[in-house]
């Protein structure tokens, strides 16, 4: 990977792609839905299965020339299926909002009932939110956290399902830190007559290692994107039961798209064949141990964790007790080289473009194999920028990443 091409034939992009290698090298990156690819899964996306159209699934395609494509595809499909235990996947969802689009298309009709977790709250724009697909389709009913523990309140949840009857129950998060109960999510689902449909996006990695306990037992639906701990390319993909597989491999694909994306496939594979080792599964309990490092670090230097600390890879901090937004937390900590993305606590009292949280995640700086003693070193960072009003230790703490980045480098075997 050199860019000789590239560089010779679109400057401009070459000149980006460079810039971003050298981001992603130089700064801590604890966005907690970004991951770090292997060189394979870089390889496998740069392929020349970017060429082939291969519309249908293996052995059913509408094109001629796709015996390889059908290889990588029911590769990916195996995989995945070892990978989670399910009975049926679909591995050609461009992303996880398409993947929940095809769920809900194939099993709700327009203006029926879905319950979900609010965005508000830690769940994800495709569960029924106002201004997203599902929000404008389908009549969203939201359940949130406890004020005071920051937990799921279950109870809740019942009580909705109870009073709303809805045609689906969602479970799945991107900013809820604490262990879903998936079966007395799926015993609601079952009182109130519903599909369950749980979204572990955020968590696949984790569930894929045993390190969360796995909705697949318990749900009709599961979807996923694979690039976040899962650490493969940008994508989508769904796990159902055998009797809902034609259903959903029928509105992927003609019903929501059009070819898929085989180099993505591709990738999909490999990444999945890494997850399957037992280095992955070292992996994920590191993505952990770095989280709850993390996070009692901050708390040790006065920072408030919404439900006070973390079993997974990610955690949210309310910042009220700091005098700083999380839309300035996030502004200033890039400036010393830490990105994190400001995020809505529970009950924010400040719009999503401004914010009272900033959410952070250990999957990146885990990739870039940093332990425990590292992530006290970042606490301390995010601390001293936080805590001292920024500016003035912007320069000191910046060098400070850089050269943390230097002991933990990344794709050095990109030559620019
Ligand atoms: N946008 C993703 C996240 O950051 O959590 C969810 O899709």
């Amino acid at each position: 990977m050199n860019f000789e091409e590239i560089k010779k034939c679109d400057p401009e992009i070459y000149d980006a792609i460079i810039k971003e290698i050298e981001r992603e090298r130089k700064k801590i990156v604890l966005i907690a839905s970004e991951n770090y690819a292997s060189r394979a899964v870089l390889e496998a996306q740069g392929s020349i299965f970017t060429n082939k159209y291969a519309e249908g699934y293996p052995e059913r395609r509408y094109y001629g020339g796709c015996e390889f494509a059908d290889i990588v595809e029911s590769l990916a499909i195996k995989r995945a299926r070892e990978l989670f235990g399910a009975e049926h996947v679909n591995v050609q969802p461009h992303s996880g909002s398409q993947a929940n689009m095809a769920v809900y298309f194939s099993f709700l009709k327009p203006g029926d009932k879905i319950l979900g977790m609010s965005l508000s709250h830690g769940g994800h724009l495709s569960h029924g939110a106002a201004v997203n697909f599902s929000g404008i389709f389908y009549q969203t009913i939201s359940y949130g956290v406890d004020k005071k523990t920051g937990l799921i309140d279950y109870d809740n949840v019942r009580d909705l399902a109870k009073k709303n009857r809805p045609r689906m129950l969602l479970a799945g998060a991107s900013a809820y830190s604490r262990i879903i109960d998936f079966k007395t999510l799926s015993d609601i689902a079952d009182e109130v007559d519903a599909y369950f449909l749980v979204d572990i996006a955020h968590i696949a990695g984790l569930v894929a290692t045993g390190l969360h306990p796995s909705p697949v037992p318990y749900a009709d639906f599961v979807t996923t994107t694979t690039h976040k701990t899962l650490k493969g390319p940008r994508g989508g993909m769904i796990l159902c039961r055998s009797e809902y597989a034609k259903a959903i491999d029928r509105m992927i694909f003609p019903g929501i798209q059009g070819g898929p994306l085989v180099h993505v496939m591709a990738a999909k594979a490999v990444a999945f064949k890494e997850a399957l080792s037992e280095s992955f599964v070292d992996y994920q309990a590191q993505v952990v141990k770095n989280a709850r490092e993390l996070a009692r670090a901050l708390m040790s230097k006065g920072f408030k964790i919404i439900s006070d600390g973390t079993d997974t890879h990610l955690m949210l901090i309310d910042l009220a007790n700091k005098a700083i937004t999380g839309k300035d937390a996030e502004s200033v900590l890039d400036l010393a080289g830490i990105t994190v993305n400001k995020n809505s606590i529970p009950y924010d009292d400040k719009p999503p473009t401004v914010t009272s949280g900033i959410r952070i995640g250990t999957p990146v700086v885990t990739s870039r194999k940093m332990k425990e003693p590292e992530m006290a070193v970042i606490a301390g960072f995010i601390s001293q920028i936080i805590d001292n009003d920024g500016r003035p230790e912007i320069e000191r703490i910046k060098e400070k990443v850089e050269s943390l980045c230097k002991e933990y480098p990344v794709y050095e075997y990109i030559k620019p």
